[in-house]
C-alpha cells in the first residue's frame, strides 16, 4: 500500500515541489490549505488533480487535529509559515502564532491522535542569524535576528522537546536559503529575476533593493525537498543542516542574473531604497551539510548559475505569456 503524506504549506514554493517529489515516489498526498477569499493553486497547476486537499489553519488547533483524523498520514511535512523575514517586523504576533505556536499545535495533535506519525519541521538558517560560527552546523549556537527567526527557533526546540519527551519521530531540517521558479516575488532572488526579465523585455528600467552586500547560501528548492524526504526515511529521528556550503552576495546574484540577458553593467539598473533595509540584518549565512551528506547521502545538485538561469528564463516566459 502506498504511504500517505500530509503537507502543510502545500501552496507555497517548497510545498509544491515536495508534492511533485512525493507523487513521483508513489505517495498518496494530502495538502492542507486555509480558507482565503482567493485560494492560489498556481504552483500546483499540473498536479492538483492528484492531491487531496483538506482545510486547516496553523492558528486553529481543532482544525489541525481534524486534518490528522481525516487523513491519518504516515508522514507530516510542516512547511506552513509566515515565511517572509521582512514582514515579520510588521506582524510579529501573527508570525509567532503561525510559525512558532503552529508547530506546537501539530505536535500536540500527533501526540493525541497517533504518536507513530513521522514529523518533519521546516527549521531555518535564520535561527543562526548573527552567525557565531561560519559555516554553521547542527551544533552551532543560535542567534536569531528577526521575529521570524525567533519563531522558527521555538518551532525547532519544541520539535526536539516532543521527540525527547514523547519519543516521537520528529525531526528538523535546518534549511539554508533555497529558491526556484516558484519563489514568492517578495524574496530578493525572485524580485531580481522578475526585474531582470522586465528590463530585458523593455517593460521596466530599474530594480529597487535594500542591502545588496548581504550574503546567503542559496540552493535550489527541488534538491532540498529530497533532503526533507530523506530525513524522514532515516532509521533515527535527528536534525540536519541542508545547504550548499557556499555563500554569495546579493550583488553576485545581480551580476549573474543580468548576464543571463546579456547585460554586463548591472549597477546601472539597480536603485538602493532604504525602505528595503531591515531593523536588524543577517549579514551572512553559510551552512555545513556534511552530516546530511554522511548519514543521508544527500548533496546539492544544482549550481547557483544554473538556478539563476532557470529563474530568469521562467520569468521571461511568464511575463511574455501575459503580454
Ligand atoms: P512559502 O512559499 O512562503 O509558503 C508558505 C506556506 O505556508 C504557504 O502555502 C501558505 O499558504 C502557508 N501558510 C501561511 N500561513 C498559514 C496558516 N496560518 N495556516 C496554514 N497555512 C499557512 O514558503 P517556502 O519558501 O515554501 O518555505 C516553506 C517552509 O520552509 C516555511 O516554513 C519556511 O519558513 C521554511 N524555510 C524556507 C526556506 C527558504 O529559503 N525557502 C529556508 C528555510 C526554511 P497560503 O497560500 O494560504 O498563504
Ligand atoms: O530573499 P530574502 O527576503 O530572504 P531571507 O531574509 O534570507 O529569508 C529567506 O531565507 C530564510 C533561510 O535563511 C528562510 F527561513 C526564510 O523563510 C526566507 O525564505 O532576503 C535575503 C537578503 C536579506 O539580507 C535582505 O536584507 O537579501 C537582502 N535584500 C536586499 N534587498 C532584500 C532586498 N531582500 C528582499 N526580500 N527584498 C529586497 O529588496
Amino acid at each position: 500500500m502506498s504511504k500517505k503524506a500530509l503537507i502543510t504549506g502545500i501552496t507555497g514554493m517548497d510545498g509544491s515541489h515536495l508534492a511533485d517529489f512525493l507523487l513521483k515516489k508513489g505517495y498518496k498526498v494530502y495538502g492542507m490549505i486555509r480558507r482565503s477569499s482567493n485560494i492560489n493553486l498556481d504552483n500546483l497547476e499540473n498536479i492538483k488533480e492528484n492531491i487531496t486537499f483538506v482545510n486547516g489553519d496553523m492558528t486553529d488547533q481543532n482544525s489541525l487535529f481534524r486534518c490528522l483524523k481525516d487523513t491519518n498520514p504516515d508522514e507530516i511535512y510542516n512547511l506552513a509559515s509566515q515565511s517572509f523575514v521582512g514582514e515579520s517586523w510588521n506582524t510579529p504576533e501573527q508570525t509567532s502564532n503561525v510559525t512558532a505556536l503552529g508547530v506546537l499545535r501539530i505536535l500536540e495533535s500527533i501526540r493525541e491522535f497517533n504518536p507513530k506519525i513521522k514529523f518533519y519541521q521546516a527549521s531555518s538558517s535564520e535561527m543562526f542569524g548573527r552567525m557565531v560560527e561560519n559555516p554553521a552546523n547542527e551544533k552551532t549556537p543560535f542567534y536569531p535576528r528577526s521575529p521570524y527567526g525567533v519563531s522558527k527557533l521555538y518551532g525547532h526546540w519544541i520539535t526536539i522537546n516532543y521527540r525527547e519527551s514523547y519519543n516521537l519521530f520528529a525531526c528538523s531540517g535546518i534549511l539554508f536559503n533555497h529558491e526556484s521558479e516558484r519563489r514568492g516575488i517578495e524574496f530578493v532572488t525572485r524580485k531580481i529575476t522578475d526585474g531582470v526579465a522586465r528590463i530585458h523585455l523593455g517593460l521596466n528600467k530599474n530594480i529597487s533593493l535594500g542591502n545588496i552586500d548581504a550574503r546567503r547560501d542559496w540552493g535550489y528548492a527541488p534538491d532540498y525537498v529530497e533532503a526533507m524526504w530523506k530525513i524522514l526515511q532515516n532509521d533515527k529521528p535527528t536534525d540536519y543542516v541542508i545547504a550548499t556550503g557556499k555563500d554569495y552576495s546579493v550583488k553576485d546574484f545581480l551580476k549573474i542574473a543580468f548576464e543571463v540577458v546579456g547585460i554586463s553593467d548591472w549597477n546601472k539598473h539597480v536603485l538602493i531604497d532604504q525602505k528595503f533595509y531591515r531593523p536588524a540584518e543577517v549579514d551572512v549565512l553559510r551552512g555545513d551539510y556534511s552530516k546530511a551528506n554522511k548519514e543521508l547521502g544527500w548533496e546539492p545538485k544544482t549550481s547557483l548559475e544554473e538556478m539563476i538561469k532557470k529563474m530568469v528564463k521562467s520569468d521571461i516566459k511568464k511575463i511574455k505569456s501575459k503580454l
